[in-house]
C-alpha cells in the first residue's frame, strides 16, 4: 500500500465534471441497495464491481472454502480506468484498497451493528465460516481501517446503515454531498 502511494504521486488527477465515489463496507452493510439509490438520486453510474468481476471474468476461478471468487486485480483496474477517468461512477465494492486513490473524492465506509448483520448474512444463505469470517471484519473494522491507510483522512467518511431510514438519510448526504462538489468544482474553473 505505501509504494503504491509513492507510485500515485507521480499521476496526475484527471480533471473531472462529476466526482468519483466509492462505497465500501463489510458484505451485508447495506453497499449495493446504498449505490443504486444513490445512482437514482444523483443521476451517477453505479458500478457494482462484483457483477463486473463474475460478468468479464476478472478473476482466477472460485474459492470454493468461502465460495467467493479470487479477483485478478491487474485485470479489474485496466477494466475500470477508463470508465472512471470522465468521474460520474459509484464504486460498490467490499475492499478498497486495490484501486488507485486518485480515482475517488469520496469514500464512504458503511458500518452495521453485529446484531443487524448476523441476520442479513444469514439470510444470503452464507455457509457458517463465511459468515463468521465477515462477522469479524466488521467487528474489526478491516475495512475502515483499509480506507484510512489507502485515501486521505478527509474523503474517507463513516456512515451506519443499520435501517431504511439511515440509508435514505446517506443518500440524502451523498446527493447533498455531490451538489456541493459540483458547486466547488465549476467555481475553481471560473
Ligand atoms: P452489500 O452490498 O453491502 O453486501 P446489500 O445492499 O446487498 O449489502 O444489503 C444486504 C441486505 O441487507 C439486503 O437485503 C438489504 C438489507 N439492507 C442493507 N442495508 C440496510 C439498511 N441500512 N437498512 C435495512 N436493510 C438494509
Amino acid at each position: 500500500m505505501d509504494s503504491d502511494s509513492d507510485y500515485e504521486a507521480d499521476i496526475p488527477h484527471f480533471p473531472r465534471d462529476l466526482p468519483n465515489i466509492l462505497i465500501t463496507g463489510t458484505p451485508g452493510t447495506g453497499k449495493t441497495t446504498t449505490s443504486e439509490m444513490a445512482a437514482e438520486a444523483t443521476g451517477l453510474t453505479h458500478i457494482n464491481v462484483g457483477d463486473l468481476v463474475k460478468a468479464k471474468s476478472l478473476h482466477e476461478g472460485l474459492d470454493t472454502e468461502y465460495d467467493s471468487y479470487i479477483l485478478d486485480e491487474d485485470k479489474l483496474i485496466d477494466e475500470m480506468e477508463e470508465m472512471m477517468r470522465p468521474g460520474g461512477k459509484i464504486v460498490d465494492f467490499h475492499t478498497c484498497e486495490i484501486f488507485p486513490e486518485r480515482w475517488f473524492d469520496l469514500v464512504i465506509v458503511l458500518r452495521t451493528d453485529n446484531g443487524v448483520l448476523y441476520p442479513r448474512l444469514e439470510s444470503r444463505g452464507y455457509n457458517a465460516k463465511k459468515i463468521n469470517e465477515n462477522m469479524e471484519c466488521e467487528i474489526m473494522q478491516v475495512v475502515l481501517e483499509e480506507a484510512r491507510e489507502s485515501y486521505e483522512e478527509q474523503i474517507v467518511i463513516e456512515l451506519e446503515s443499520n435501517s431504511i431510514d439511515q440509508m435514505e438519510e446517506n443518500v440524502s448526504r451523498i446527493k447533498a454531498w455531490m451538489e456541493n462538489w459540483i458547486a466547488n468544482n465549476n467555481n475553481n474553473k471560473k
